[in-house]
């Protein structure tokens, strides 16, 4: 069965301002569209076309050709969405926040490491909280790399290539990442990915 691009979670004006429609429509309608569309084209007929994404990635790894970089790419911007609420912004709370506290010191900490991360990144690619055997950490990854592949678990990411925030920001990637951290960023959905 071919894969299939999934809905996003909300309407593509719900993160507008920090987000506009104009980008969410070319960012999932175009864009991830596009690896989905690509995906299924390089894997038609082959045995790898039957199996799970997170199989595809695994599998296709270690080589980094297209399969992997449209499957991965694909997985992480099904994952970005999610990563993202037009009620997000806010502090985290729970074991979650436990944990960010513990490992960073602070919230803001934290969302300081992650913009550095984020603007540390040179040309495409993503930020991400991760959690690397029970510790938190922040990492990033060039193109469509993403945490899994590195025995990893993904908790939070922002997509850092420049179609994530040109059309809005332009040129200002650190001022796209703040406002994800400050406005956007869906604390529920990091904490259910708490292993
Ligand atoms: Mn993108």
């Amino acid at each position: 069965m071919a894969f299939t691009l999934p809905a996003l979670p909300y309407a593509p004006e719900a993160l507008d301002p920090h987000i506009s429609a104009k980008t969410l429509s070319f960012h999932h309608g175009k864009h991830h569209a596009a690896y989905v569309n690509k995906l299924n084209e390089l894997l038609q007929g082959k045995p790898l076309a039957t199996k799970k994404l997170e199989d595809v990635i695994m599998e296709s790894a270690q080589e980094r050709g297209p399969v992997f970089n449209n499957a991965a790419q694909v997985w992480n911007h099904s994952f970005f969405w999610n990563c993202l609420s037009p009620k997000g912004g806010g502090a985290p709370t729970g074991v979650l926040a436990d944990k960010i506290k513990a490992t960073f010191g602070s919230v803001d900490k934290f969302k300081e490491d992650l913009k550095n991360a984020a603007i540390g990144q040179f040309g495409s690619g993503w930020a991400w909280l991760v959690q690397d055997q029970g510790q938190l950490k922040i990492t990033k990854t060039p193109n469509a790399e993403n945490p899994m592949i590195h025995g990893q678990t993904a908790l939070f990411t922002v997509d850092v290539w420049e179609h994530a925030y040109y059309l809005d920001y332009q040129n200002r990637r650190p001022d796209f990442v703040q406002t994800v951290l400050d406005k956007l960023i869906n604390w529920d959905f990091v904490a259910q990915n708490l292993k």
